[in-house]
């Protein structure tokens, strides 16, 4: 049976917020717009992202922007294996962002530590599966469709309660089909079938959230959402590089509401942040 390398107990037994880098190694991912999508290019920046402070490095070959069409599975095998190949040796503590389960197992035979899941083992019935066979951690995010019809799907009652009680279900789904609780990261899913306005409510409940019993995840970089509450007079977002400060704001609250990691693609600004609210929340608690 397949099992993934442990987790360093660095990681585990820290007791702060972690820096999830992101990897897209995609012609089309909205927020860095493709820049890495060479192999050698996302390497090099994989290495740049752990010199400035990234924990844990996500490594995604299908863009999840809105509207994006799905690539093929053999693409995404093509693209993200050899980027998780490459960087095993380094030691570094690597996550895949795959909603498809063959992928997902390829990736932690290749080296990978997490499994990303933005679907929560929707989209692939197979992928459960793999979470418990290969004992891998299992993010598992808020989710109602893929790419090209998730705007479609942005009704909610109360925005918190439903993505609460949608996350609390797909955990029950998790742990009958064998996956143990010690695996499971829960995620809110931002800007995922969530319209500009439902991720506050979802970011104001960061501890809540993350009082489920399950580390929290917290995706909030270069979001769409950000781009339209730093539009200025002419009401145009501005572009994703530009959100940047905004996700490293994002990041302290994240840290002072107790979330466990979050995904971010400026590393430095956010690891920056990051050591800034926990030194705020030491001086409170004593820690
Ligand atoms: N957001 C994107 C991709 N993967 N995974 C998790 N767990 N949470 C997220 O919020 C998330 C994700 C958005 O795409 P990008 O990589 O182009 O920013």
């Amino acid at each position: 049976m397949l099992h993934p390398a442990p987790l360093p107990d660095s990681l585990t037994s820290l007791n702060r917020t972690l820096i999830m880098g992101v990897v897209n190694v995609t012609p089309d991912s909205f927020s860095d717009g493709g820049n890495w999508f060479s192999h050698e290019a996302a390497v090099a920046h994989a290495h740049e992202l752990l010199e400035q402070g990234a924990d844990i490095l996500d490594i995604g070959g299908e863009s999840t922007r809105p509207g994006a069409p799905r690539v093929d599975e053999e693409e995404e095998l093509r693209r993200v294996i050899p980027v998780i190949e490459a960087l095993a040796p380094t030691g570094a503590v690597l996550s895949v962002d795959t909603t498809r389960a063959v992928v997902a197992r390829a990736a932690v035979a290749a080296g990978a530590h997490i499994i990303n899941d933005v679907s929560g083992g929707l989209a692939d019935e197979e992928m459960v599966t793999v979470a418990a066979e290969t004992g891998a951690v299992f993010i598992a995010m808020h989710w109602r469709g893929h790419a090209d019809v998730m705007d479609s799907l942005e009704e909610y009652d109360d925005v918190y309660m439903d993505v609460k009680r949608e996350l609390l279900e797909r955990v029950e789904y998790l742990l009958q089909a064998g996956v143990s609780r010690s695996q499971i990261v829960l995620d809110p899913g931002l800007g995922f079938s969530k319209s500009g306005e439902s991720n506050w409510p979802l970011l104001a409940h960061t501890a809540d959230l993350a009082a489920l019993g399950f580390p929290l995840l917290v995706g909030a970089s270069r979001k769409r959402f950000l781009g339209h509450l730093l539009a200025g007079a002419d009401h145009e977002p501005v572009p994703p590089t530009a959100r940047d400060h905004a996700t490293a704001a994002i990041t302290a609250l994240s840290t002072l509401s107790g979330a466990w990691a979050v995904r971010v693609h400026n590393v430095k600004e956010s690891a920056d942040a990051a050591k800034v609210a926990q030194a705020w929340k030491a001086a409170g608690t004593g820690a």
